[in-house]
């Protein structure tokens, strides 16, 4: 196993730093002396640079620190980007498509030569089980640039032969050319995933990048820079700054004059304030947003495929990818026995340790998140809710008691206008309606200001082109969830989202077209 060194590891002995998780050597920088706790560090120009403050990087599974995290301030935030800017007018900026691919497929072998580090630091940040980081995160990470890698270089462009009505000829064909300096910022529930399925297209366009990982996991980006370093990728086109949102990186970053577009993902309300951000310098924003999605599930299913597969779209990830169903519409003629397979697949979640190769259900992502997804538990028993399964918090008898675990819930009963059926929770929990006919069906799928993902199962073609078509969101599965193709559009309707990424979509977004008309 490749070691890292961007966490550095004076930390070894230090019990707070328990992590076997942490990888051993992550942190280059030492502490003040006696200082024992690993420092996840800020990379700006080609350097790991400290910050001015420090905040504590959590580990959900048992509430113990596992890391102190420099924040980035103002000045630290504008030196980034000023030394994007600088990447942009060097070697990077004059590289040939062929080359930037190149590089980026060099990028996905420095990730999986990494692969370790990499699963261990996601899971240390997120508490997440291991079987999904090692099949879904980091896997998709290099996946992530070496499609954009190679999608760049196939990728064409326009031509049109002019004749106008007064009889001059051209030929107007366009050219595709960076942005410039994008700003990334990103959440925490697929930190690595999320994060390169920005930053691979926005390079592969030939752009220089400031990104800002969410607060709760900053590891797997500072890890990048060193796969970046690895990978030839010159000084100053990918720059981490950690902090928080308002008051801190994320705020200076998104307001900054010199940051030419911003891609985000996160929560609605937070694009709304990046949005109010950009303004006054007009950036192009690419949001991807909440959800609160359906699915929907018909009488003429393969029953065992729709459990299955609605058990993945509830609790995958503890309900915390913003894809996962939250609403599930069942034919009344199949809903009691559909709720009782639920139940029976919910309560055999295994809620372990996320380094443990059975553990399916990890923890939530932080002591407040708990809190608020607690708050809707509590709410959906306000609002008249049976609970069929969870509600609470479970009971283990060892340190996973100070982690942020919740039982896996299932509500029935909620009218459609409740709170717990309208509101975003991010949880692993659902609630079950009945429906008597498919145009109730997507009536209330549709009744949501989010549009972001939908699944329908059924076994009728038909029906299922049908209904898919009439679902108002950016992503429709039938028979499946979560089945992606990176070449697809991605993003969302409504409340969930601003543009599609995924594909040409992304190389559209990450680059300006500029369209040369020569008369002939
Ligand atoms: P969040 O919006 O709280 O934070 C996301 C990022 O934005 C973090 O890095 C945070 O520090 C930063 N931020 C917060 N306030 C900011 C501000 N005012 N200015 C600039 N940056 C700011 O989201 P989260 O809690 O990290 O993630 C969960 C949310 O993300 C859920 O709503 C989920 O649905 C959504 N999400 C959407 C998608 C998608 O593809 N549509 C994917 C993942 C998560
Ligand atoms: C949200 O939590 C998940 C988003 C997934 C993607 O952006 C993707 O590309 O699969």
């Amino acid at each position: 196993m490749t070691r890292c060194t961007v966490i550095s590891n004076n930390a070894r002995s230090d019990p707070r730093a328990k992590i076997a998780s942490l990888p051993a050597a992550l942190l280059r920088l030492p502490g003040p002396a006696g200082d024992l706790v690993k420092r996840i560090q800020n990379y700006i120009d080609g350097r790991f640079v400290a910050g001015d403050r420090e905040f504590a990087d959590v580990n959900p599974a048992d509430g113990t620190v596992i890391a102190q995290v420099m924040e980035a301030n103002e000045v630290q935030v504008d030196e980034a980007v000023h030394s994007a800017r600088c990447a942009l007018r060097r070697e990077w900026g004059r590289l040939g498509v062929r080359e930037r691919a190149t590089r980026l497929h060099r990028v996905a072998d420095a990730i999986e030569k990494r692969f370790d580090c990499f699963v261990q630091a996601e899971i240390a940040d997120t508490g997440k089980p291991i079987s999904l980081a090692s099949k879904l995160d980091v896997p998709r990470a290099a996946a992530n640039f070496r499609v954009f890698a190679d999608l760049v270089k196939m990728a064409g462009l326009e031509s049109f032969q002019t004749e106008t009505p007064d009889g001059a000829k051209a030929l107007n064909y366009a050219v595709r050319k960076p942005l410039g300096v994008v700003g990334v910022v990103t959440p925490w529930n697929l930190p690595l995933l999320l994060l390169t399925w920005k930053v691979a297209p926005a390079l592969a366009c030939g752009n220089a990048v400031v990104v800002k990982p969410s607060e709760e996991t900053p590891a797997t980006a500072t890890l990048l820079a060193e796969a970046m370093q690895d990978a030839g990728i010159p000084k100053g086109v990918y720059n981490v700054v950690h902090g928080f949102g308002p008051g801190s990186a994320g705020e200076f970053l998104t307001r900054h004059p010199d940051v030419d577009a911003v891609t985000f993902t996160g929560e609605s309300r937070t694009g709304a304030a990046i949005m109010k951000a950009v303004a006054p310098t007009v950036k192009p924003v690419s949001f991807e947003l909440g959800g609160k999605n359906a699915a929907v599930v018909f009488s003429d299913c393969d029953f065992a495929e729709a459990v299955n597969g609605i058990g993945e779209a509830v609790f995958l990830n503890t309900g915390q990818v913003c894809l996962c169903a939250e609403r599930v519409y069942v034919d009344r003629k199949i809903f009691n026995a559909f709720v009782d397979a639920l139940k029976e697949k919910a309560e055999n979640l295994n809620s372990g340790w996320p380094s443990d190769a059975k553990t399916n259900l990890g923890p939530l992502i932080s002591a407040q998140h708990r809190e608020k997804v607690l708050s809707y538990y509590q709410l959906a028993r306000e609002e008249g809710a049976t609970a069929v399964t969870g509600g609470g918090v479970p009971k283990f008898g060892d340190d996973r008691d100070n982690g942020f675990y919740v039982q896996p819930t299932i509500y029935i009963g909620l009218t459609e206008s409740a709170r717990c059926v309208k509101e975003e929770i991010f949880g692993p929990v659902c609630h079950i309606a009945p429906f008597d006919s498919e145009e109730q069906a997507v009536a209330m799928a549709n009744d949501t200001k989010y549009g972001l993902a939908a699944s329908i199962w059924t076994t009728n073609l038909k029906r299922g082109h049908r209904v898919a078509q009439q679902m108002n969101v950016g992503i429709t599965w039938v028979n499946c969830w979560f089945l992606r193709d990176l070449r697809t559009p991605f993003g969302g309707a409504g409340l969930s989202g601003i543009g599609r990424e995924g594909g040409m979509h992304s190389l559209n977004f990450y680059s300006e077209l500029n369209n040369i008309c020569i008369r002939l």
